[in-house]
C-alpha cells in the first residue's frame, strides 16, 4: 500500500505535478472567467504582502520577505471572485423569485456576482426587496431587543478580522448570550481542545523558521497542493536540504505526490519536479491513532531494547522527565496493543510503520502538519491527543524545527477565538470584559454550531446573525436542518455573495452587503486597515488596494456596531460610532483586553512577518491541569462506534475538497489535481470495492447513511470514478454529500462533525434498488 518511493508511479488521471504550469493557467482563467477588470487584477500583487492585504483564502503564513507573487493558485482564484466584475444589484432581486433562485446551483449564485445593497424577504411577493440601511439596522435592533437572547445564535465564519469579532463577541455579550458558534466548530476544534490539554495551547506552536531547522515532517490528513498551496514553497526549500516528509492519507492526492514551482522558471523547465512525500502510506480513514500508535509501538520498542542493553536512549529522557506527565500509563498501553489491531484498524502493514518510526528516530527536529483528516473523526480530539504523544517521546515541541503544525483553514478562524469568539465562558477574558465595558457579560455556555442545529430542530432558536458562512450547506444533515432553519424568526445574513443559506430564509430575513477585505474601507478618519491571525499563530495587518464593489456596501466593523448600536440602544456603555469610525480605537481595546499578545497592537500589526503570540508551550511551559506536557492513552485504537462492525457491505465514506472550490464556495465544477471535470457528483473508489459491488466506471449510485434513528438520509446521482484509494474507503465532495452526515456523528469532545467517516450503504445503481 504504501510506495517509498514518493510516487514515481504516475496518477493515471493527473499528469502534472501541484504548482506548476496547469496552476498559472488556472490563475488567469479564473482572472478571465470573473471578468475581473486588468486593473483590478494587478491587486494580486499587493497580496500578503506587509503592505498590502492579507488573503481571503486560507490561514497560511505570510513571511516577512515574501516572493513577488506571493500568492497561489487557490488564493488568486479567492481574490478574482471578490474582484468579479458582476453584480447582484436590487434590479436582479426583481426579476428573480427566491423560490426560483432555491433551484440554482450553488456555483451559479455566487457566480451572478457582488451583492450590492441590503435586501429585506418579502413574503407576499416571494423576493428581495431593497431597503435602507437604516430602514435595516433599526428593523433588525427591534427584533433582536424583542427576543430572548439565550435563543439567539451569533455565527462567524473564519475570514472577519480581529477587529470585527472583538466586536461582534462583545455585541453578543452585551446582549445576553454566549451563543458564539464559528467554522472553527466544524474544522479545528479537535485542536483546539487536544492541544489545550495536552500543552496548554490550543493552536500549533511552530513558526516559519522552523521549516529552515527541521528534520522531519509528518504530513497528516491535510491537502497542501489545494487548500494550502503557499506552504509548498516552504516544503520544497525543506525537501532541497533532504528533509524527508512522511505523508498519511487515504487517497493518492496529487499535490501530496510532486512539486513544480510556477515562481521558479528553471523548475517549470525541468521534468525532475520535486518529490513532496518521501513515504506515502495510505492509511485507512479513521485510522492515525492506530497508525501513529504503530510508530510509538516501535519507537518504544527500540527503546526498550536500548535500555535493556545500555545504548543510548531513544526516548528524550530529559524532556520527559523535566516537562511532561503520564509517560508510564502510556507506555504500558503501547506495548500491551496488539500489531494486528494496529494492522487491521490503520490499514497498513508494521513494516510501514516501523519504516516511519526509523526516520522518526533519525531525526532530532520533528514537525507534525495536520488537517481536516485527523480533525474530522469521531475521534479527532484522541487523533491529535496521540500525535502529540508520538511528538513528547522524543522531546518535539518547544525547540527549533518541531512541533505540533494544525493547517488551520478560513483566513482568520485561529485569530477569532484568540479575541473572544467562543462559546465557552472560561476561554473568554468575561472578568476583563466586565470591567472593561462596565456590563455583567453572561456566564453560562453558550452553544457550539451542532448545539445551535440541535437546539434548532427543537425549535429552541429563533433567530441566527450569519457573520459570513453559508450553514444550511456547510452543517451536517442538510435534509433535517433546512427545514428547522425555515422555521426561524429572524435570520440576518452579513455577506459578500448570495448563498443558499440566504434563500432558505426565516420570517424575516435581511442580507447584508459587506466589503471585502480585498477593498479599500474609507471611514471618517480616513482609510481603514484590519488584522488577522494566520496559522503560525503570528498577526498581520490587512490594508485593502481594490476599488468596493459597490458604493452602497459597508464594512463588516460598520455593519457589527450600527446592530449593536441599534439593539442595545441606551444598554450599551460602548460608542459603537467612534469605533465604527476608527478600527485604531477597536485595537486599543483589544490590546487592553489581552496585554500579553496584544500591546502595541497599533504600531506592531505591521511587524513584516507578523508579531507571534505569546504562546507558552513554545517555551516548554505548560498552562495544562497538571502544568506539563499530558501523555494520554486512547480509549480505543480508533475504531469509530458508529461504523457497524461486520459489515461487509459498508463503506466509510470521507468529504473531500476540490481545487476549484473554498468550502460551499464553488468556482467551478473541476477539480484539476484528482483529473475531475465538469461534474462534483462523483464517488472515489477503488478497483477492488468496484468488483466487490459489482460496479463499473461511470455507473451512477445513490448512497444511504447507516444509522438506526428512523431517518433516511441518501444522496443520489453520484457516479463512479476509480481511484487509488483503500478498500472499504470512499471519497466524495463536500457540501455535495453533508445530507448524509448525522448531525450527531461528532467527535465527543469537541463536536466537530465526523465528515472523514461517514458509514454508508451503496442502495441503488443505475435507478436499480439492490437487495440487501
Ligand atoms: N482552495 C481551498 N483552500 C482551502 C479550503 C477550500 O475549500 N479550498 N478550505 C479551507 C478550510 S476552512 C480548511 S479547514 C482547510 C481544509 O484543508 P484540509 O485539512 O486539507 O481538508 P480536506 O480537503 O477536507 O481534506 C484533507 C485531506 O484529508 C484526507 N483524509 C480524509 N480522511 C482521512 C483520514 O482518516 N486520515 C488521514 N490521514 N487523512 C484523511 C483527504 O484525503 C484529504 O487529502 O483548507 C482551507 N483552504
Ligand atoms: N461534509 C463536510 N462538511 C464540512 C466540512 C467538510 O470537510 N466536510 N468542512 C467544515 C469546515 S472545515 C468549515 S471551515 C465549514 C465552513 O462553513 P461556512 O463558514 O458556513 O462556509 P463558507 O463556505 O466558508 O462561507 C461562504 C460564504 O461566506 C460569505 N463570505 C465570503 N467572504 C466573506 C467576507 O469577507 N465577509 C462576509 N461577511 N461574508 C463572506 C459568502 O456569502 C459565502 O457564500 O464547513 C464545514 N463543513
Ligand atoms: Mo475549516
Amino acid at each position: 500500500m504504501a510506495r517509498k518511493d514518493g510516487g514515481t508511479r504516475e496518477n493515471s488521471a493527473y499528469p502534472f505535478s501541484s504548482g506548476g504550469w496547469g496552476s498559472l493557467k488556472a490563475v488567469a482563467g479564473a482572472l478571465a472567467k470573473g471578468k475581473v477588470p486588468l486593473r483590478q487584477s494587478a491587486v494580486l500583487m499587493k497580496q500578503n504582502k506587509p503592505d498590502g492585504f492579507a488573503c481571503v483564502s486560507c490561514s497560511w503564513a505570510k513571511p516577512a520577505d515574501p516572493h513577488t507573487f506571493e500568492f497561489c493558485e487557490s488564493g488568486a482564484k479567492a481574490t478574482a471572485w471578490d474582484l468579479t466584475a458582476k453584480r447582484m444589484t436590487p434590479q436582479f432581486f426583481e426579476l428573480h423569485t427566491v423560490t426560483e433562485l432555491c433551484a440554482w446551483h450553488d456555483h451559479d449564485l455566487e457566480d451572478a456576482g457582488r451583492l450590492t445593497a441590503p435586501l429585506r424577504y418579502d413574503a407576499a411577493i416571494d423576493k428581495y426587496v431593497s431597503v435602507s440601511w437604516d430602514e435595516a439596522f433599526e428593523d433588525i435592533g427591534r427584533e433582536l431587543s424583542g427576543l430572548d437572547p439565550k435563543r439567539v445564535v451569533f455565527y462567524t465564519s473564519g475570514r472577519a478580522s480581529l477587529e470585527t469579532s472583538y466586536m461582534y463577541q462583545l455585541f453578543a455579550r452585551m446582549y445576553g448570550t454566549n451563543n458564539l458558534p464559528d467554522s472553527s466548530n466544524m474544522c479545528h476544534e479537535s485542536t483546539s481542545v487536544g492541544l489545550k490539554a495536552a500543552i496548554g495551547v490550543g493552536v500549533g506552536t511552530i513558526t516559519l523558521d522552523d521549516f529552515e531547522k527541521t528534520d522531519l515532517m509528518f504530513f497528516l490528513g491535510q491537502n497542501v497542493g489545494t487548500n494550502s498551496p503557499r506552504m509548498l514553497h516552504q516544503l520544497q526549500e525543506a525537501r532541497k536540504r533532504g528533509v524527508p516528509i512522511i505523508t498519511f492519507n487515504p487517497l493518492r492526492e496529487p499535490g501530496l505526490i510532486k512539486f513544480a514551482n510556477p515562481q521558479s522558471p528553471v523548475e517549470m523547465m525541468t521534468p525532475a519536479n520535486t518529490l513532496i512525500s518521501t513515504q506515502y502510506h495510505q492509511v485507512k480513514t479513521g485510522g492515525d491513532t492506530a497508525a501513529m500508535l504503530g510508530i510509538c509501538k516501535a519507537v518504544i520498542g527500540a527503546d526498550d531494547r536500548a535500555k535493556a542493553s545500555g545504548a543510548p536512549r531513544v526516548l528524550d529522557t530529559a524532556f520527559i522527565e523535566g516537562h511532561t506527565t503520564g509517560l508510564e500509563a502510556f507506555a504500558d498501553y503501547v506495548r500491551a496493543a496488539s500489531w494486528d489491531d494496529i494492522e487491521r484498524v490503520a490499514g497498513l502493514p508494521r513494516a510501514d510503520l516501523e519504516a516511519a518510526a526509523d526516520e522518526y528516530m533519525r531525526a532530532n527536529a520533528v514537525m507534525a502538519h495536520y488537517g481536516m483528516g485527523i480533525t474530522q473523526h469521531r475521534q479527532g480530539v484522541q487523533n491529535v491527543r496521540m500525535l502529540c504523544n508520538l511528538l513528547f517521546l522524543r522531546g518535539n515541541i518547544g525547540k527549533p524545527g518541531a512541533g505540533p503544525s494544525p493547517v488551520r483553514g478560513h483566513s482568520n478562524v485561529q485569530g477569532q477565538r484568540t479575541v473572544g469568539i467562543t462559546e465557552k465562558p472560561e476561554l473568554a477574558p468575561l472578568d476583563k470584559l466586565a470591567s472593561q465595558f462596565g456590563f455583567e457579560p453572561p456566564r453560562e455556555k453558550g452553544m457550539n454550531t451542532v448545539e445551535a442545529f440541535e437546539a434548532m430542530v427543537d425549535g429552541k432558536v429563533s433567530a441566527v446573525v450569519n457573520l459570513g458562512g453559508n450553514l444550511v450547506r456547510s452543517v451536517p444533515d442538510r435534509l433535517r436542518i433546512e427545514p428547522a432553519w425555515r422555521g426561524l424568526k429572524l435570520t440576518v445574513n452579513i455577506a459578500t455573495k448570495l448563498n443558499r443559506s440566504h434563500l432558505v430564509h426565516g420570517e424575516k430575513s435581511y442580507i447584508l452587503p459587506c466589503l471585502s477585505r480585498i477593498e479599500i474601507d474609507e471611514q471618517a478618519s480616513g482609510a481603514q486597515a484590519v488584522s488577522m491571525e494566520d496559522s503560525t499563530g503570528c498577526i498581520h495587518g490587512s490594508r485593502g488596494v481594490a476599488e468596493p464593489a459597490s458604493p452602497d456596501a459597508r464594512s463588516e466593523p460598520y455593519i457589527v456596531a450600527e446592530l449593536a448600536k441599534h439593539t442595545l440602544g441606551a444598554r450599551s456603555t460602548v460608542n459603537w460610532d467612534r469605533w465604527r469610525n476608527d478600527y485604531a480605537l477597536v485595537r486599543d481595546e483589544i490590546a487592553k483586553t489581552y496585554p500579553e499578545t496584544f500591546h502595541d497592537f497599533n504600531a506592531r500589526m505591521w511587524t513584516p512577518g507578523g508579531f507571534p503570540r505569546n504562546l507558552p508551550a513554545r517555551e516548554r511551559k505548560w498552562r495544562t491541569k497538571s502544568g506539563k506536557a499530558e501523555f494520554f492513552v486512547p480509549e480505543t485504537i480508533g475504531e469509530d462506534p458508529d461504523m457497524p462492525e461486520r459489515d461487509p457491505q459498508s463503506l466509510r465514506l470521507m468529504t473531500l475538497r476540490s481545487d476549484s472550490q473554498f468550502n460551499t464556495t464553488i468556482y467551478s465544477l473541476d477539480d484539476r489535481f484528482r483529473g475531475i471535470h465538469g461534474d462534483r457528483m462523483v464517488i472515489f473508489i477503488c478497483q477492488d470495492d468496484m468488483k466487490r459491488h459489482g460496479l463499473k466506471e461511470d455507473d451512477v449510485i445513490t448512497l444511504q447513511t447507516i444509522a438506526d434513528d428512523g431517518f433516511q438520509r441518501r444522496v443520489s446521482g453520484l457516479r463512479i470514478r476509480p481511484y487509488d484509494i483503500p478498500q472499504g474507503c470512499i471519497g466524495g465532495y463536500y457540501p455535495e454529500c453533508n445530507p448524509l452526515l448525522p448531525l450527531w456523528h461528532y467527535a465527543k469532545e469537541s463536536k466537530v462533525p465526523g465528515a472523514k467517516s461517514i458509514p454508508v450503504h451503496i442502495v441503488e445503481v443505475n435507478g436499480v434498488p439492490r437487495e440487501r
